[in-house]
């Protein structure tokens, strides 16, 4: 179908607490939503880029400076059949995966709206709940993170992941583990450690840990590979893994065992899916990964975690963890430690028209010139 129209839009939206990790704290929330026009219907996409570069180089207004640049004037006015045409068309670009994929998976849903299918299907999913578990930030005490974790856990998520980074590591995460002696625990470091740090990261093998979560720098394998080989917790990748290329270099070398999925890290459905597939070659489980994403960016998440090799609880959990109001009608509510997957045509979820008009910091309606 032809691409008549991009419309990106910049809404602001605050958490209900602030997030921490070890590369800084969000609560303030600039969104942007990427909706595509074409064939009599549109489809829309949530950039999961961050306002800070601390998780990636990309950042809100990066990936909106590359979308309005060079991605539109490659795609306006031409017609696609398939993702991976449109993704072609996007092939000299380099990196800025989050807002290529923001456009691709923008694609995919205009796409399963015209067929009126639920993303689900087009991807090759399977009509399944969704386990989800929850990420909890660095809070300012032990006692805190106890009880928020024991909180959740009552709630039925189904795996509590907790943020740690040099100094809120051993203590805390055996303070959880006393708690809730039976509980599916993992922790994300977001590359706060280096491999001589390893001895401390030995120490966390105790606690019997799903995943230690990309405990080293974001760009590499290697000392994840070396690490690996010293510990008997699995390390699971996440900033390292930026394409399919990268899953099989990962798990051929051992930097890790398990992958964290985030379709837009990755540059969108079709690379999601292949790092699942090669993932699935090697025998590793892969789990959807969160970027506190609105309504948009969680529904299309849900519908990713489909995939048969989807197998560990993901970082999807209730969207009113984050928001107070989100910006979809339907609620992303997780009942017993799993989401549905909304079941209408696209994504399934539809945008609160006059709340987004209200929290719109920007809007930019790209057409053929
Ligand atoms: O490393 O998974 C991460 C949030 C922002 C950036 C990176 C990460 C995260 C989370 C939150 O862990 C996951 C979520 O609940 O959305
Ligand atoms: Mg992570």
């Amino acid at each position: 179908m032809r691409i008549e129209r991009i419309e990106l839009r910049e809404v602001a939206l605050s958490l209900k607490f602030p997030f921490r990790t070890s590369f800084g704290v969000e609560q303030h929330r600039r969104v942007v939503l990427v909706t595509l026009h074409g064939g009599g219907g549109e489809g829309i996409a949530e950039c999961v880029a961050g306002e800070f570069p601390g998780y990636s180089y990309e950042t809100v207004d990066t990936a909106w400076s590359v979308i309005e640049q060079y991605i539109a004037p490659l795609v306006l006015d031409r017609s696609f059949a398939t993702a991976a045409e449109l993704l072609h068309e996007l092939r000299y670009i380099r990196g800025h995966n989050m807002a290529v994929a923001a456009v691709e998976m923008a694609f995919w849903d205009l796409q399963a709206r015209l067929l009126g299918v639920p993303l689900w299907q087009l991807l090759g999913g399977r009509e399944r709940d969704i386990p989800v578990g929850i990420s909890l930030g660095i809070q300012d005490s032990i006692e805190e993170t106890v009880e928020l974790a024991v909180m959740n856990a009552e709630l039925g998520y189904r795996r509590v992941k907790l943020k740690i980074a040099p100094g809120w590591d051993v203590e805390m995460v055996g303070a959880v583990r006393a708690a809730l002696p039976d509980m599916d625990l993992s922790v994300d470091a977001n590359s706060a450690y280096r491999l001589n740090d390893a001895p401390r990261l030995q120490e966390l093998d105790q606690f019997g840990l799903a995943y230690i979560e990309q405990p080293l720098a974001y760009d590499d394998l290697i000392d994840h590979a070396e690490l690996q080989s010293q510990l008997s917790t699995a390390i699971c990748l996440d900033e390292s893994i930026h394409s399919a290329e990268d899953a099989r270099k990962g798990l051929a070398i051992g930097a890790g065992r398990v992958i964290n999925v985030k379709t837009g890290r990755v540059r969108g459905y079709l690379a999601a899916r292949m790092v699942h597939d090669v993932a699935k070659t090697f025998g590793a489980p892969v789990w959807c990964g969160g970027m506190l994403e609105s309504g948009v960016g969680r529904a299309h998440n849900l519908h990713v975690s489909t995939l048969d090799n989807f197998t560990l609880p993901g970082d999807t959990s209730s969207s009113s963890r984050y928001w107070h109001e989100d910006i979809v009608e339907e609620p992303l509510e997780a009942v017993n430690g799993v989401q549905q997957v909304p079941s209408g045509a696209g994504i399934g979820v539809t945008l609160k028209r006059d709340m987004v008009e209200r929290i719109t910091q920007r809007v930019q309606v790209l057409k053929p010139d």
